[in-house]
């Protein structure tokens, strides 16, 4: 087998990147890139998929460049460039829409929340966005896919076409079949109003998440009004699983400290919820508040970031302009 091991992620310009993003992915795409060859992209194609004002849009593509240096990501060692510039991706995620069936796309989760009640009004790239993300990881034959667990059926569904296009085109082991690497742990960051849904950049209350651009004060007025419990905290998960949002606050305690989740619970056992708030909030600023200084640190060069952004375009074309090749070939294109 010719396939050598690669990681490939990317993360939405829609916006400030929050606390979920940063455990979810980003945490783990730095860690990653000390062991293995890493691609790393500003998605702003999967962006569009919902309106962007053209301006925003713009700045976020620098702000969540920014975001991947100032949470660690070397320009040096991964390869961080912005979707668009390399169109290749776009060219292959129209070739994976004709692998794609019309059944399996029916069956993705993320479409249905994110077009809500109005299907009929939602855009025709929102309905065939995982087909976008299949190409994203297969343009460069990606073998590791590190992701928050929300992106678990997307990638599935890469799987699944990668193994249709080898199958049709009679081309076996042709596409590797990329694997999520979801972390164990922590692999879905729950919002501090409601632990049943998942901490995002679009939902409507800023006070549902922790901004990586967040002050030390921001981070400590958040965590103060988390929603939590008024009884003390349990010594047990099982006791904790029925009240997400402790359990939530809990878990990222767990993560942020390295330690493990049952440590962490037997040692809050007993004590009011204050008492862990006042940890978690030190325990954040520690971790979030350097890095959102980082962040705007970087954002006063944006000459700086965008030849972060073009020097990757350079480098990820290469990869996808030799792949590309192959892939015309085998589907009979001249
Ligand atoms: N709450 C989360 N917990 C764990 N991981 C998360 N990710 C996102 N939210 C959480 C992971 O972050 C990576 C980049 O996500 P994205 O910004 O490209 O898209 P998203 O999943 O749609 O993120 P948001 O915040 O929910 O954005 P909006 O509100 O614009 O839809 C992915 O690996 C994702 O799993």
């Amino acid at each position: 087998m010719e396939n050598k091991k690669l990681v490939f992620s990317g993360v939405q310009p829609t916006g400030n990147l929050h606390l979920g993003n940063y455990l979810g992915a980003l945490k783990n795409f730095v860690s990653l890139q000390k062991e293995m060859e890493c691609i790393y992209c500003v998605v702003d194609l999967h962006a569009i998929t919902i309106f962007q004002n053209p301006k925003h849009l713009h700045n976020n593509v620098l702000e969540t460049t920014a975001s991947f240096i100032a949470t660690g990501l070397d320009p040096n060692k991964s390869i961080i460039f912005n979707q668009s510039s390399v169109s290749g991706h776009a060219e292959l995620a129209w070739i994976l829409n004709c692998v794609s069936r019309i059944g399996w796309l029916n069956r993705m989760t993320q479409f249905k929340d994110k077009a809500g009640s109005d299907k009929e009004k939602a855009s025709v790239g929102l309905y065939i966005y995982p087909n976008l993300m299949a190409s994203d990881i297969l343009l460069y034959k990606a073998t590791h896919v590190p992701v928050g667990a929300d992106q678990k059926q997307h990638l599935e569904l890469s799987r699944d076409i990668a193994q249709k296009f080898n199958k049709d085109f009679n081309c076996k082991d042709f596409f590797p079949l990329p694997e999520p690497l979801i972390s164990k742990k922590i692999s879905r960051v729950m919002s501090l109003r409601d632990g049943t849904k998942k901490m995002s950049k679009s939902e409507e209350s800023d006070y549902s998440r922790i901004n990586l651009q967040d002050t030390a004060d921001e981070i400590n007025k958040k965590i103060k009004k988390a929603k939590s419990d008024s009884n003390s905290i349990p010594g047990e998960i099982k006791s904790l699983e029925k009240k997400p949002e402790a359990l939530n606050l809990i878990t990222i305690y767990s993560e942020l400290t390295q330690s493990s989740l049952e440590k962490t619970i037997s040692e809050m056992a007993g004590k009011e919820y204050s008492y862990l708030k006042k940890r978690l909030a030190e325990a954040l600023i520690d971790e979030i508040a350097p890095v959102g200084k980082e962040i705007k640190k970087l954002l006063e060069d944006k000459s700086h970031l965008k030849n972060i952004l073009k020097k990757g375009t350079e480098k990820a074309s290469i990869i996808a302009e030799e792949n590309l090749k192959n892939i015309r070939e085998k589907v009979g294109l001249i």
